[in-house]
């Protein structure tokens, strides 16, 4: 009789215990499944990763790194103290326009780049299960709001660390910090853009939460102009749900620790770098000699400063 009641007893005791560990490791749901093929497959069909459409791109500018282009105070003296007059070309008789080159010159490949990516993240949005289902200005405000930073995360995809660059196939189409500089953009972005780019290398992300990482940042109810909050809050939640589970059950428990917290932490540094690319893409666009150089949805997605 003792003997049966210290059984039952044992018994009561691991079926608490095992529903205690439920709810610590909590499983993923077929449902959570089917969301990461989702996303997977929908990251799959937008990111190219043979890179094979960049040759359809205007082709990248550099500057062949002479004095004259590194010296940004005497660019005319420098060139035509470097330069024998009889190789002077006929239409750069006064310098003027060899040093001119030099200026944005990797703008027009780069702004193509990024028009491009853009692009792809509308296709891989449309595939986000609650995408389709908001109102069109919502869809909009989600987007402008957030490409910058999807492409920042996306782009991590083609970053070295081998080189701190980001390498999309051969040497022409190999960025670094003094070709992104060549667009116009400045160290105060570049600098932490990059240690972004080596951090994020570091977590050494599954598959399942880089994609997840990019729609839960798509989803962020807090982008000016959302008028549907709940929803996009509601989407979100379901989608951070689904990365905390799948980071409890499948990554290995020695790199598994705070990684959910840094990931989130990713988030905000993304808002800084998007408030930072703004300012230099507002004085970028005041600049810019050509307006042609910038695509027209680059225009509408970045606002356009002469419309
Ligand atoms: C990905 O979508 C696809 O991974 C590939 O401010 C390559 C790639 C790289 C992204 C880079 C490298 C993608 C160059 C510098 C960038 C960076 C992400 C953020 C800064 C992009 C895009 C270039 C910005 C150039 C200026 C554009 C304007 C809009 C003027």
């Amino acid at each position: 009789e003792e003997e049966v009641q210290r059984k039952k007893e044992i018994i009561m005791k691991r079926k608490l215990e095992d529903s205690a560990r439920e709810v610590h490791t909590p499983q993923l749901l077929e449902e959570q499944e089917r969301l990461i093929a989702t996303l997977i497959e929908a990251h799959r069909k937008t990111y190219d990763a043979s890179y094979s459409d960049f040759s359809q791109f205007r082709p990248p500018k550099r500057g062949d790194g002479s004095p004259e282009c590194r010296n940004a105070t005497n660019p005319f003296l420098m060139s035509l103290l470097n330069s024998d007059m009889d190789e002077l070309p006929k239409a750069s008789a006064s310098g003027a326009e060899a040093a001119a080159g030099d200026e944005l010159s990797m703008l027009p490949h780069l702004a193509d780049l990024v028009s491009y990516s853009i692009q792809k993240v509308i296709g891989f949005a449309k595939m986000i299960p609650g995408f389709k289902e908001l109102c069109t200005e919502d869809q909009i405000s989600l987007l402008k709001a957030s490409a910058i930073e999807i492409i920042i995360l996306r782009s991590n995809e083609s970053f070295t660390m081998e080189d701190n660059s980001w390498t999309c196939g051969s040497n022409e189409f190999k960025y670094q910090i003094g070709d992104v500089m060549q667009a116009g953009h400045k160290l105060e972005l570049l600098e932490p853009l990059v240690k972004f780019q080596v951090n994020m290398k570091k977590l050494d992300l599954h598959e399942a939460e880089h994609v997840l990482l990019m729609a839960i940042c798509l989803f962020s109810p807090d982008r000016p102009g959302v008028q549907d909050r709940c929803r996009v809050e509601e989407v979100q939640e379901h989608l951070t749900e689904t990365l905390r589970a799948y980071i409890a059950c499948r990554h290995p428990l020695s790199c598994k620790h705070m990684l959910y917290a840094k990931m989130v932490e990713k988030l905000t540094e993304l808002r800084s770098l998007n408030e930072e690319h703004s300012k230099q893409y507002l004085q970028i666009s005041q600049d810019a000699v050509n307006k042609e150089d910038l695509p027209p949805l680059l225009l509408e997605v970045f606002g356009n400063p002469t419309a």
